[in-house]
């Protein structure tokens, strides 16, 4: 007999987010192996262009980059929140040695599994990079990382990753890493841009089928994990882009009155015709949005620099 662990935390939120009103699930819990592997798929689609736009600016302005980072050559520190395969921080990387950087790579993911892969792809194409990758929560692997060496640590929060929260929750969020920097280190962070909504809304609402897939799949995970009975049938993802407010929304929306079970704790959700379960939010900005966005974290913008279109921005900021 197999026992499997419950995770009572993915519990916890998802029952209070589903006996609530409105219904919702948080993103963050997307990201099991399998909604890492959708999310790859998400990334390589042409209509999801943020990645595309990152890379770009990575590879055109590295020298910039380097510049702000380091003006005076000296020793940095590079830490990145939330790694990934860190195909887009190679390019700015792979920059930085071949101009002789002093530069340590210090990437931080919650899968085990990405940092493995991290960690030898970035070997293999650049053995003389010092890279040493920590597994855990941000805010746990930053305190015990707060080794006393006097290297610049600059913090990378990329791909628009930040999108995913509220204001409340992103300004949160940028005050708890604040508390890890000192005056002379900085923060580079991903924004994606408002734009032509034509533009953003196909990246949500993809023909392939990979974001509905992305979604379904934690529906997939609750029934594993806490063993519910979700039939994935019943539901369909519904995608929305708010040009004012520049809010991309995602939702999966119940196709009939049903009832699910949670086979952990017994209980039985009911779902109503056409009532939405509210998935994600991928937040668009603008220049004052971002502005406010700092200002209000304790930060302050020292540069940016966009994509040739304009779709997407890298903004450094220091602390005020
Ligand atoms: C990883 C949060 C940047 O919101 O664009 C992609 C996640 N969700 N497609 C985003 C996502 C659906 C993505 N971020």
């Amino acid at each position: 007999m197999t026992v499997k662990t419950i995770d009572k935390q993915l519990l916890a939120d998802v029952v209070q987010g589903l006996t609530c009103s409105p219904k919702y699930l948080e993103s963050k819990y997307f990201y099991d192996d399998e909604g890492s592997r959708i999310f790859q798929q998400i990334m390589q689609m042409p209509e999801y262009y943020l990645t595309n736009c990152e890379y770009e600016i990575f590879d055109r302005k590295a020298d910039e980059i380097l510049d702000w980072f380091a003006p005076n050559k000296e020793p940095i520190d590079i830490i990145e929140l939330g790694a990934g395969d860190g195909y887009k921080t190679r390019v700015l990387l792979e920059h930085f040695i071949s101009k002789s950087a002093d530069v340590r790579y210090l990437p931080v993911d919650i899968s085990e599994e990405a940092n493995r892969r991290l960690l030898s792809a970035t070997k293999k194409a650049l053995p003389e990079l010092y890279i040493k990758p920590y597994t855990g929560d941000f805010f746990e692997v930053l305190s015990g990382l707060q080794v006393l060496n006097n290297r610049r640590k600059i913090f990378l929060f990329l791909g628009s990753s930040i999108g995913n929260f509220d204001k409340a929750s992103a300004v949160k969020f940028f005050k708890h890493i604040g508390q890890f920097m000192s005056a002379n280190d900085l923060l580079l962070v991903g924004f994606d841009l408002k734009k032509d909504p034509g533009i953003v809304l196909p990246a949500y609402d993809d023909p392939h089928g990979y974001t509905a897939a992305f979604n379904l799949n934690l529906l997939k995970r609750i029934n594993r994990e806490l063993d519910a009975d979700f039939n994935l049938e019943d539901f369909k993802h519904y995608a929305t882009y708010n040009p004012i407010s520049g809010e991309a929304k995602s939702y999966l929306i119940s196709l009939k009155a049903q009832k699910v079970n949670i086979g952990v704790t017994g209980q039985t959700l009911f779902f109503d015709l056409w009532e939405p379960i509210f998935m994600e939010i991928s937040q668009k900005y603008d220049s004052e949005m971002i502005q406010s966005l700092a200002r209000d974290s304790g930060f302050s913008v020292v540069h940016s620099v966009d994509d040739q279109k304009h779709y997407f921005r890298n903004s450094l900021w220091k602390k005020i």
